[in-house]
């Protein structure tokens, strides 16, 4: 039986890609939780009910629908892995066993050095980088060697060994393997770029920029990043004031903290500046709508509150619709190909909705949505990290007052009605706030 159940990460994490791809292979059903209120990285994995189940307290974690549960993300990966991607004889799997293992041993501790740096959330040291740079390469000779007659890692098709080789350098190539750097490497290049071309790796990772020039340490991302040291809050005399800035000022600059791997995470996220910010203030508020969403009846309570509420002054509707259908094969996947750009769009969650579906049956389905944004524009354009997906879809923005506008609204928000634009029959949906 096919292996189905729920993935708990942060979003955008390498490690849990490596099990949604290879899901995508294999058929497993992985519901992603990865943003509040369902997951919060950092709060919901230090919970006792979360620790019970993965006591390392770590992400990515995986509890199956029949309660098996499971960390590491390896093992997970293994775990809703199909048979070919395992490796079919014992050789092959233990040919695959090796390069994960190599992965994690040989790639991570360098990639880590190189890139996290570059990120911010690392301080930047010049003889550990350099050693870094140079391991890199000896793993890029030594890969590139071994695809020299190969198309892939292991066997004629892709493995998890592809899978997780691909996802552990996948910083490297979108952070520092500028061009020059990465010449030398052609069969490196030419096979992750297959990989990351196939159906299955896009579905989860979107259309990849590979690096156009190496990024550097960025020190004003790092120092936004330490965490401030609390100010004692003891009232001090004056003398003890004086004695104290004497100090101070006899104080060597402290080295930065450096962050264990869960605060970088946290601390990776972007300082956001809310691209909404210079809008018009609107009496519509998005949360109170998504409450009333999560919790009550859409057509008797939900509806009528966003239509009582909507301001069509400061948000607008929009109606969206997937441009090549032709390339939906498994209906499972285009779930996928949703929940993937919805990760890549969360923090848009407090400007957007949008109600998605999949319509019709493997090899002949459709994705079409909802979206109702803040402004009246496509948000898209305003921050890079949104753009991935959407040039997929055609986007037709909707009068709000007008039938097709309120029908719509209904049909989407409630996932039932007559669909009629559609032409297919109402399959499987998924919906996403
Ligand atoms: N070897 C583990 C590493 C998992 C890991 O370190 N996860 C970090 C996020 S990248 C985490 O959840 N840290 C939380 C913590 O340390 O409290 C794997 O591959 O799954």
């Amino acid at each position: 039986m096919a292996v189905a159940g729920t993935l708990y990460t942060y979003p955008e994490n390498w490690r849990a890609f490596k099990a949604l791809i290879a899901a995508q292979y294999s058929g497993a059903a992985v519901k992603v939780l990865s943003t509040p209120p369902q997951f919060h990285f950092g709060q919901t994995n230090k919970t006792p009910e979360f620790l019970k189940k993965f006591p390392v307290g770590k992400v990515p974690a995986f509890e199956g629908e029949d309660g098996f549960c499971i960390f590491e993300s390896n093992a997970i990966a293994h775990y809703v892995s199909s048979d070919e991607l395992r490796g079919k004889s014992k050789e092959a799997a233990a040919q695959v066993l090796q390069w994960v293992s190599f992965a994690d041993s040989d790639i991570v501790p360098p990639a880590s050095t190189w890139v996290f740096p570059t990120l911010g959330i690392m301080q930047y040291n010049k003889q550990a980088t350099e050693y870094a740079k140079e391991e890199v390469k000896r793993i890029l000779t030594l890969l590139d060697c071994h695809l020299k007659t190969r198309t892939f890692l292991v066997g004629e098709r892709i493995t998890l060994a592809d899978i997780t080789v691909v996802c552990t350098l996948l910083w490297l190539y979108k952070q520092v393997l500028e061009p020059s750097f990465r010449q030398p490497y052609g069969n490196v290049n030419r096979w992750f770029v297959t990989c990351v071309n196939q159906p299955q790796f896009k579905a989860i990772l979107g259309e990849l920029k590979l690096c156009e020039k190496m990024a550097q340490f960025d020190a004003k991302r790092f120092a936004e990043n330490q965490p401030r040291k609390e100010s004692s809050k003891k009232e001090k005399t004056p003398k003890e004031e004086k004695k104290a800035e004497k100090k101070e000022e006899e104080k060597k600059p402290e080295p930065a903290e450096e962050l264990d791997e869960c605060d970088q995470v946290l601390a990776a996220e972007p300082k956001f500046k809310d691209p909404f910010a210079d809008l018009p203030k609107s009496s519509f508020s998005m949360d109170e709508f998504k409450q009333k969403y999560s919790n009550e009846d859409t057509l008797k309570v939900a509806l009528p509150h966003f239509w009582e509420h909507f301001d069509k002054d400061g948000w607008s509707i929009w109606y969206a619709e997937y441009r090549f259908p032709e390339e939906l094969s498994q209906t499972f996947m285009s779930c996928n190909l949703i929940t993937g750009m919805f990760q890549r769009l969360d923090k848009l969650r407090k400007n957007a909705f949008a109600s998605v579906i999949v319509f019709g049956t493997n090899n002949d389905s459709s994705i079409s949505g909802l979206w109702v944004f803040r402004g009246q524009e496509l948000a898209f354009p305003l921050i890079p990290d949104w753009q991935v997906d959407y040039e997929s879809y055609t986007w037709r923005k909707l009068e709000p007052d007008s039938e097709e506008c309120q029908t719509l609204v209904r049909e989407y928000f409630s996932w039932e009605g007559d669909f009629k634009h559609v032409g297919k029959a109402f399959n499987q949906g998924k919906i996403f706030k």
